[in-house]
């Protein structure tokens, strides 16, 4: 369902029930550029763990007033926020210091000239007292940032706890294969 003021619910599926509804997780970039990047944090979060998220086009460089009233008046069911940047860290900068309540999770996009290390090391670079927890650059950061969503989730929610413990051993399954393979 679209909506004007809270962009996109992506909703569970095909996992569980106990985390169906409500968002948990904002995750939110600078521009639709990022989408390919930032649907790898969603299907994570939603067919990995079944948590349903909102997705939301928020940029601090076209429209500051709208991003700074859609992160003020998330739905109160979000409890994290997955933020990408390509360039420069104001977005999950600028969260972190409106949302005093929630962790902010930045993701660096592969992007322009300095391919991604410039987002990085701003986000890195945040002045104390507004905390960015950084992930890789790209893909791997983008499905790191929603499994570090789902153990902040899972502190309080065992359901999900158990599906990361799932997630870990398909982790592991996957070497025993290739052990198996090795040996044929
Ligand atoms: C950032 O500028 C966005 O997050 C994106 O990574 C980058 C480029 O945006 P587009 O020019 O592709 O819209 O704010």
């Amino acid at each position: 369902a679209l909506n004007e003021e809270h962009g996109v619910l992506v909703s569970a599926e095909g996992v569980g029930s106990a985390a169906r509804g409500e968002p948990r997780v904002l995750v939110t970039m600078g521009s639709d550029s990022d989408l390919p990047l930032m649907m790898k944090a969603v299907d994570t979060l939603r067919f990995e763990f079944g948590i349903p998220c909102l997705v939301q086009i928020n940029s601090v460089h076209r429209d500051l007033r709208s991003m700074v009233r859609h992160i003020e008046n998330l739905p109160p069911s979000v409890q994290v926020v997955i933020a990408c940047a390509g360039g420069a860290a104001h977005l999950p900068g600028n969260i972190a210091d409106l949302r005093a309540d929630l962790p902010v999770i930045g993701v660096p996009r592969d992007l322009g000239a300095l391919k991604g290390v410039d987002a990085l090391l701003s986000m890195v670079q945040m002045p104390e007292g507004a905390p960015v927890a950084v992930m890789a650059i790209g893909d791997a950061g983008a499905v790191n940032a929603a499994i570090h969503a789902a153990k902040e989730l899972a502190i309080a929610d065992p359901a999900i706890k158990e599906r990361l413990q799932a997630y870990a051993e398909k982790r592991k399954a996957k070497v025993q294969r290739q052990n198996q393979g090795l040996e044929q």
